[in-house]
């Protein structure tokens, strides 16, 4: 079964998605998803103009092999254009040898080992009175775990707010905007004492009947970041995501001895390496890795089972801002690894119903995957068409001297 035919499909369905599509000698076609927020055409440029030269005439079967060969054997290894590129590839590869068995991506891995994931989403307020209703609305929904956040607005001028990311995708965002429209100021003081705040007025409204997360997106520093978790200790967090730069493992390694909240981290990371020391001195409780950043299929499934050795769990990220492709990829994995804790899932992706047919199903709060063959996205390239790239940037925050903010 020899590759032929390496293509990159970029489109922007409100998000910019890109596709890698391989088709072998012998007619089966495999999908990946190699989307990287803010620099897809740098991903399309690696693989059109470089990495499917290396890929034309081999065996599609070979996957190890071919990951290696991009990583470690064109010698400049890593980075996340390199690997979110890296990760399209090798998720095409493995829906294509998912569908020459005819077998569902989950049972060619290790078989399911359990029958439905825990998920949670996004739920996002304007304002404290509409997080409120939001999460009331989320909970009669069905579901069980809320990732919560919310605007300020900054006593000291009122047309800035300070913005958390999120991806309650019925709440508008400010990411994907004009480059003029971006930066925005931030006060990691008001904002710690308003988390204490409605955190507190969250678990107040709905008691222990669902599970909190909160994502600081490492805007803290260390010592902020221990005055923070001590506060917020009471509410039982199912866990805290990024509370400090994760680019800081020392601080990370430190982190844990002065806090009882569990610690998620990882969606910045490109490679297993950057998890190694983290996960061997048990820093954190949950690994974000993100299945199109850190290279796919291939590595995540060696990065679970190095986790599991240290009862370490799996959150694998799952914004918006991946498509369905790696969503789904992520569910089949999910279904087969003994050390899954959570996953991380958008409910208004499947409104690309029409683009992305996905295997997967929300039942009471939690994901099911229907038994199709590979990662099991079926695609309609004709409507894809329809919905060429639109160029977007990432916000970026400034502190109140105007010095660059983590994001
Ligand atoms: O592109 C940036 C997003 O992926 C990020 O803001 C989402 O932090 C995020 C999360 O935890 O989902
Ligand atoms: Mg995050």
């Amino acid at each position: 079964m020899k590759i032929k035919k390496i293509e990159s499909i970029l489109s922007c369905f409100g998000r910019n998605y890109l596709i890698v599509k391989i088709t072998t000698d012998d007619g089966i076609i495999g999908y990946g998803d190699a989307t990287l927020n803010g620099r897809e055409l740098a991903v399309k440029s690696i693989i059109d103009n470089y990495l499917s030269d290396f890929l034309k005439e081999r065996n599609a079967s070979r996957i190890e092999d071919i990951w290696q060969m991009i990583f470690k054997g064109t010698y400049w290894r890593n980075g996340p254009v390199l690997t979110t590129a890296l990760a399209g590839i090798d998720m095409a590869l493995w829906d294509i040898k998912g569908k020459k068995a005819n077998m569902p991506l989950y049972s060619l891995l290790r078989g399911k080992c359990r029958d439905k994931l825990k998920i949670y989403i996004h739920v996002h307020g304007k304002n404290e009175d509409e997080l409120l209703d939001r999460c009331a609305k989320k909970i009669n929904n069905g579901y069980k775990v809320l990732r919560y956040s919310f605007d300020i607005i900054d006593p000291s001028n009122k047309k800035n707010i300070l913005h958390q990311p999120h991806q309650d995708l019925e709440i508008s965002r400010i990411e994907e905007s004009n480059i003029k429209k971006i930066e925005s100021c931030w006060d990691s003081e008001i904002y710690i004492s308003e988390l204490i705040r409605i955190t507190k007025k969250i678990r107040q409204s709905f008691g222990n009947k669902i599970e909190l997360i909160h994502d600081i997106h490492g805007r803290l520093s260390l010592s902020q970041a221990i005055r923070l978790s001590h506060k917020l200790e009471d509410y039982n967090l199912f866990f805290l995501e990024d509370p400090i730069d994760p680019m800081n493992k020392e601080a990370l390694k430190k982190f844990k001895y002065y806090t009882y909240t569990p610690i998620a981290t990882g969606e910045l990371f490109t490679n297993l390496y950057d998890f190694k020391d983290i996960i061997s001195n048990q820093a954190i409780a949950y690994i974000r890795a993100d299945i199109s950043h850190i290279g796919g299929i291939t590595p995540l499934l060696k990065l679970s089972t190095f986790a599991e050795l240290y009862d370490i769990q799996t959150a694998f990220h799952g914004p918006s801002d991946i498509s369905p492709i790696a969503h789904s990829a992520m569910a089949h994995i999910n279904a087969c690894i003994s050390n899954f804790g959570i996953q991380e899932y958008v409910e208004n992706i499947n409104n690309l119903s029409d683009v992305f047919k996905t295997p997967l199903k929300i039942k009471d709060g939690y994901l099911e995957i229907l038994p199709k063959a590979g990662i099991g996205v079926e695609i309609n390239e004709e409507i894809m068409k329809k919905y060429p790239y639109k160029k977007a940037f990432l916000p970026i925050l400034r502190d109140r001297m105007g010095a660059i903010h983590n994001w």
